[in-house]
């Protein structure tokens, strides 16, 4: 069973939910599948826009009428743990990449990939772009994520040992510039209070426990912040807590923030990119934010 999910120890997880419904079923079933099944962690990484009904009917116009298709980008990465799998098929021979240990793999695609993906998409709705690619081409917002992730995601991640972080880098910035493969900013935003968990919050914690507050990674949130209250935004995208309503500061807010709710030094830094995003609006407060730096 290979779990897909932008989740880190997606395997484990899937294991411990399936095994857990059928014991609920049938025990003898349930100790059948712990013995018998392997619940590999995975990482996936293909940039897949929802698609839309122009796609469907270009592909009709080519003769090929089919209403699963999907639109998505050259690149692909496909890595799954090599965990005591019987009669696997030459994976590697179409690119699958079998490792002992999937977690660097998935820190790297999450620290980076997911939560460069989170900052331009939450920064592109409040300045006005639909797309990525768009928010991309925005010079303000592409040298305030490229900066967020040299100066900010790089210092503190763990990555694969044989691992190009620079290319990596580069690729990430290339493949959302990529207007080849629209892919809306509210789909990204969708779902946020699941998503930056996994891929922001981690990173400001370690920054926090090294004894500083990552200013660019807190306006990312800040910015999320904004997006969920500005009803004229929140309306393009769903959230599990949505409606939301920031009155007293995000201190305590662990509905939103989870531990990172009790850290007055992050709350404070938050609180006051909220108000100067509220107040300034989002590109006066990179210009400033790129002044400071
Ligand atoms: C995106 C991911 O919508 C989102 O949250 O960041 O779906 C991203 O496109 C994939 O993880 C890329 O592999």
């Amino acid at each position: 069973v290979l779990s897909c999910d932008n989740l880190s120890e997606n395997g484990a997880v899937t294991q411990s939910v399936v095994t857990g419904f059928a014991s609920l079923l049938n025990r003898r079933l349930a100790t059948w599948i712990e013995e018998n099944v392997s619940f590999p962690n995975t990482m996936v990484d293909r940039i897949v826009p929802s698609t839309t009904q122009a796609d469907i009917a270009d592909s009709a116009a080519e003769g090929i009428t089919d209403g699963g298709l999907i639109n998505t980008e050259p690149f692909k990465q496909w890595v799954i743990e090599n965990s005591l799998l019987a009669n696997t098929p030459d994976w590697p021979s179409v690119g699958v990449t079998l490792v002992n240990e999937v977690l660097p793999h998935e820190t790297m695609k999450l620290r980076f990939l997911n939560a460069t993906h989170s900052a331009i998409s939450y920064l592109g709705l409040l300045c006005g772009h639909e797309f990525v690619h768009a928010a991309m081409a925005d010079d303000l917002l592409y040298r305030f994520v490229d900066s967020m992730m040299e100066n900010e995601i790089a210092p503190v991640a763990t990555v694969p040992p044989e691992s190009n972080l620079e290319d990596y880098k580069r690729s990430i910035l290339r493949r959302f510039a990529n207007s080849a493969v629209p892919y809306k900013t509210a789909q990204v935003a969708t779902n946020g209070s699941l998503k930056l968990p996994q891929r922001i919050f981690p990173t400001i914690s370690q920054h926090l426990d090294n004894g500083t507050v990552p200013i660019q990674l807190t306006t990312i949130v800040a910015a999320w912040l904004v997006c969920l209250t500005d009803k004229s935004i929140s309306a393009k995208f769903d959230d599990p807590v949505l409606p939301i309503t920031i009155e007293s500061g995000c201190h305590g807010r662990d509905d939103l923030l989870g531990e990172l709710a009790f850290e007055q030094r992050f709350t404070a830094a938050l609180d006051a990119r909220f108000q100067q995003l509220q107040q300034l609006g989002c590109r006066a407060t990179l210009q400033v934010s790129a002044g400071e730096n």
